[in-house]
This record gives structure tokens, C-alpha cells and sequence, in this order.
């Protein structure tokens, strides 16, 4: 890891890579890539999207989800393959609507698909399907992961062998209700001079399928050591959180929702505090912005999406994904992958 890190020292660390970039497929529209390596392959565990004629509107209803296909590759950049439809929310029996960004992981040669759908109540949660391989199909769990709420489960493995889920996304991600603990029948936002509402992480079970701890906030601070305040939209989490790991230092990189950016803080535990660090991606073509980062064959790779394969339609969005250059220090060189 300090040889690759090395490979990078002569970026200037401020410096904004340009990247052209195409997407992955074209002949679906595919959004919130989670990439994993599982058996010397890359898997993409990417958001359907589909125009399913629900206007658009401030909460997301126009993210209006039905199903999960898996895609792999054998190498970086190389040729795409579709395993099809792996999940159905007609197969899922708490699950109503609007199948949002899932992940998936591995342990003891089971594969498992979290996901975000919202119950008959209307209400987010997080349910978990299991497969004997990485492609599928998958098999739900009778019931959402109890004590699990709002969207965007992202899955992570300690080289201790603990697997934590980061979760949560305020907005339509509903994660702004839960701030009293329970759902609130109304949004709650705090003022903008107070803390930014945080990421939420739990432990997971040896069983992969329920929490083993009540979920926990996860604390962002500036360098000073200030939380991250709301008014801060440039800083603060809003949605997409994604860990990775390099040597002791834990990355939690997340979307800031309207300012549009993913960015990243570090922190020497898996729950934080974490401390704000910069920008890997700048805003890309449609609303959102979501990603992930993954290791393979000793190179680093950021997934995300952007909507140039619908001209600018925010809710159909193309998997798309470039290489990522660490600087000498660490810090994490900022790609501009913007198209007009
Ligand atoms: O794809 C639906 C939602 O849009 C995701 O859950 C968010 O992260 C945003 O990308």
C-alpha cells in the first residue's frame, strides 16, 4: 500500500484530475454503484434505474426502483457482464416501493445484498437477501433488518473481520425523522448553527442478517475539531456513505447532497469521530451523486454515476468509473468528470 501511495507522490495535492469517462452500460440506466472484488473479479451492485412516469418531486419519487441486476468484470475497464435481474421487490415480503442504493458483502463463501425500500408504511428500512455466489439470485429475509431505517447500507470489512453497516441519507432518505429515535411524523431539521444530523453505523451480527448493537451517530468534525454544522452544506453528510480502509486510517466518503460533491473525512476507528479532509468528485451531470471505492490488482478505483446517457435526466443515471490517485500523505487527489 505504501509502494501505490508512493506511485502518486509527484501530485500536487490540490490539483483537480479531469477525467473523460463513459458508461458501463447502456442498454439499462444504472445508478449507486457499490463495487467489491469477490473471486479476482469486480461485481457492481448498482441501483435500476427506470422511467416509471412518477413526477419529480423534492422527497425522490421519482426514484421509483423496482428491481437489482448484477454486473461484473474481469478486469478494470474491461467488458461488462449483465447477471440480470437478481432481486425483484415483488419477491421481497416487507417491501413496497422505490429499491434504493444497495451493497453487498461476502463472508464464509455466502454473498449478501443490502438494501433500502420503503415499507407499506411508507417508511424506509433495511432488508438483506443471501446467495451462494456473488451474482445471484438473491434471497430475501422475511423482514427488514430490525432497528434499521432510512437508505444507502454500505457494508464494510475490518481486517479484524468485523463488518459494520454505514447507513442513512436525510431529504427523501427520510434520515431527518429519526432524530429523536423513533419517525417522527414530520421532517425535523436542526438550524443551521447547530450540528449537522450524522451518518449512522452498527455492527453487524455473525449472521450478516441483523444488527448486533443499536445503531450509533457517527461525529464529523473539522480539522479544529468543530462539528460539522447544517448550514455547512458543502461539508456535511447527506447521503451515500462508503468506507474503505488503508493501513490504520478508515475513509468515510459521502455525498453533500445539494452542493452536489462526494467528499471524504478520516478518522483511526471504524466509528469515528471522523475528520473532514476534502473532495474526491466534483458535481457530475443529474442531482445526485453517489460512488464508491474499491482496490484491485493493487489499483484504486472510484465507481459513481452522472446522467449523460439520458441528457440530463436526474433519475436515470449510467454506472460509470475511473482510476483514484492517493497523494503522498494520504489525501485523496479531487477528479472533475463534469460532461456538458
Ligand atoms: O438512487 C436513489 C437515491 O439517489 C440513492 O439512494 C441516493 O444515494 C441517490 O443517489
Amino acid at each position: 500500500k505504501t509502494e501505490e501511495k508512493s506511485d502518486v507522490s509527484e501530485t500536487a495535492q490540490n490539483d483537480v484530475r479531469k477525467v473523460e469517462t463513459e458508461p458501463l452500460v447502456t442498454k439499462d440506466f444504472t445508478a449507486d454503484p457499490s463495487a467489491h472484488v469477490f473471486n479476482n473479479k469486480i461485481y457492481i451492485y448498482p441501483s435500476h434505474d427506470f422511467d416509471s412516469g412518477v413526477p419529480e418531486d423534492d422527497l425522490g419519487n421519482h426514484f421509483n426502483m423496482r428491481d437489482y441486476h448484477v454486473y461484473s468484470m474481469d478486469s478494470a475497464g474491461g467488458e461488462v457482464t449483465d447477471h440480470g435481474v437478481v432481486l425483484d421487490v415483488d419477491d421481497v415480503e416487507w417491501a413496497a416501493r422505490q429499491m434504493w442504493a444497495p451493497d453487498a458483502a461476502e463472508k464464509d463463501g455466502k454473498y449478501y445484498l443490502y438494501f433500502p425500500a420503503k415499507d407499506e408504511n411508507d417508511i424506509f428500512r433495511i432488508g438483506v437477501a443471501v446467495a451462494d455466489t456473488p451474482e445471484g439470485p438473491f434471497t430475501p429475509m422475511p423482514d427488514y433488518i430490525e432497528n434499521s431505517y432510512s437508505i444507502d447500507p454500505a457494508v464494510f470489512e475490518d481486517t479484524d473481520g468485523e463488518y459494520y453497516m454505514y447507513f442513512g441519507g436525510i431529504w427523501g432518505g427520510q434520515l431527518q425523522r429519526w432524530e429523536t429515535g423513533s419517525f417522527a411524523d414530520e421532517d425535523v431539521y436542526p438550524a443551521d448553527s447547530v450540528k449537522a444530523i450524522e451518518p449512522r453505523i452498527a455492527k453487524l451480527d455473525k449472521n450478516m442478517v441483523s444488527f448486533s448493537e443499536e445503531p450509533r451517530r457517527i461525529q464529523l468534525l473539522d480539522k479544529e475539531g468543530n462539528n460539522l454544522l447544517t448550514g455547512d452544506n458543502d461539508r456535511r453528510f447527506f447521503e451515500a456513505a462508503w468506507v474503505h480502509k488503508i493501513d490504520d486510517t478508515y475513509y468515510l466518503s459521502y455525498s453533500t447532497g445539494d452542493t452536489h460533491k462526494i467528499v471524504y473525512a478520516t478518522s483511526d476507528n471504524p466509528y469515528g469521530p471522523f475528520t473532514y479532509q476534502g473532495v474526491i468528485l466534483e458535481p457530475v451531470l443529474g442531482w445526485t451523486n453517489h460512488h464508491s471505492i474499491v482496490q484491485f490488482k493493487g489499483k484504486w478505483y472510484l465507481f459513481f454515476h452522472d446522467s449523460s446517457l439520458s441528457e440530463g435526466k436526474t433519475y436515470l443515471r449510467s454506472v460509470k468509473m475511473t482510476e483514484l490517485t492517493f497523494n503522498e500523505d494520504g489525501s485523496i487527489q479531487t477528479i472533475n468528470a463534469a460532461v456538458q
